[in-house]
């Protein structure tokens, strides 16, 4: 039987099946020595094949990926953590405060993201705690991001209607993100319609005094669609980037870099370097080439260079 992962504590995995019955597994002994090296060789979102094997349902297939999101190892061993597998979207909740998000957070997701070749929709919610001063720092976010294609929308999930989220949540398999205590599972909880299994999930894991989970958890949509929650996870990171690639994953460097003079210019202090003449020029935002600098030096020691 073909069935959906949405939830995974590790060694037990709970499936939808395409009916809506929920069913507890595990996996197959075999099937474990067969994984990709993960820490989590099946992960939600993910299709998989269940069987009743003797008394208990077991997972004894996996089908192809269209996309996975690794999160970055934290030790240096070689073995990596996968969030969450076939997402057409991510979404990134953003707070001004209570918790602020800084641009670099902002920027390093972004940049995770297009490397996955995930689209992201920033969502700035707690509208409604915002006084003027804040909301114009909110507003002027929003132009930079939306100049350079990211679709925004502002918002207080705890007051406003969600027909338009709605629309762009549908009919796609959402993850969302961003730090604990933006409004991820409020925002959820809205979403979902009250009788179904979902919302009494959500509820019981709120009640727990917001402790931040280690495992993602699925949501089905009943306008059409799925949602992911991240808890716990500060964003998404890459195991494996090559330097020289950064910058293609900034869309607006990416656009002048093919004039620069050195076709591997880093953009840093190499001369006729378009991309910094465009960020004096006022073309490319000051503080976004700051985070792309920022990132070039810190992800040296931890992203592996490679024809290096
Ligand atoms: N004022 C205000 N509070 C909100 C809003 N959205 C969420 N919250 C509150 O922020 C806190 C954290 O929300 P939660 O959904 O648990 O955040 P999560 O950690 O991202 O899942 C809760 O106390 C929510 O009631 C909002 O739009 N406005
Ligand atoms: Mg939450
Ligand atoms: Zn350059």
């Amino acid at each position: 039987m073909k069935a959906l992962v949405i939830k995974s504590t590790g060694s037990w995995y709970s499936v939808e099946s395409e009916d809506g019955q929920i069913y507890k597994c595990r996996i197959k002994g075999k099937f474990r020595l067969d994984a990709i090296k993960s820490t989590n060789p099946v992960v939600v979102g993910d299709n998989v094949e269940v069987v009743l094997d003797s008394d208990s349902w077991m997972i004894n297939k996996l089908y192809e990926r269209k996309n996975q999101i690794i999160r970055k190892s934290v030790n240096l061993s070689k073995q990596t953590h996968i969030i969450a597998a076939n997402i057409d979207q991510a979404i990134l909740m953003i707070t001004l405060n209570s918790p602020v998000t800084t641009t670099g957070f902002i920027d390093r997701f972004l940049v995770s993201a297009k490397a996955y070749g995930v689209d992201v929709v920033l969502f700035f919610n707690k509208n409604d705690l915002y006084d003027t001063k804040t909301l114009k720092q909110q507003d002027k976010l929003i132009r930079i991001y939306s100049n350079i294609g990211y679709k925004c929308f502002a918002f207080s999930a705890l007051n406003d209607s969600m027909i338009g989220i709605k629309k762009i949540l549908k009919n796609k398999n959402n993850l969302i993100s961003g730090h604990s205590g933006v409004g991820k599972s409020t925002l959820i909880n809205k979403l979902l319609s009250s009788d179904s299994i979902a919302t009494k999930e959500v509820s019981t894991t709120h009640n727990q005094g917001q402790h931040t989970t280690t495992f993602s958890e699925l949501y089905r949509l009943d306008f059409g669609g799925t949602i992911i929650d991240t808890p716990g996870i500060k964003g998404f990171g890459l195991v494996e980037i090559d330097i020289n690639r950064i910058g293609n994953y900034f869309p607006e460097i990416f656009k002048y870099k093919k004039e620069c003079k050195f076709h591997n210019c880093l953009h840093k202090n190499e001369p006729n370097c378009m991309v910094k003449d465009a960020v004096e020029k006022g073309l490319i935002n000051e503080n976004r080439y700051f985070n792309y600098l920022s990132m070039l030096d810190s992800e040296k020691s931890i992203y592996r260079t490679k024809n290096h």
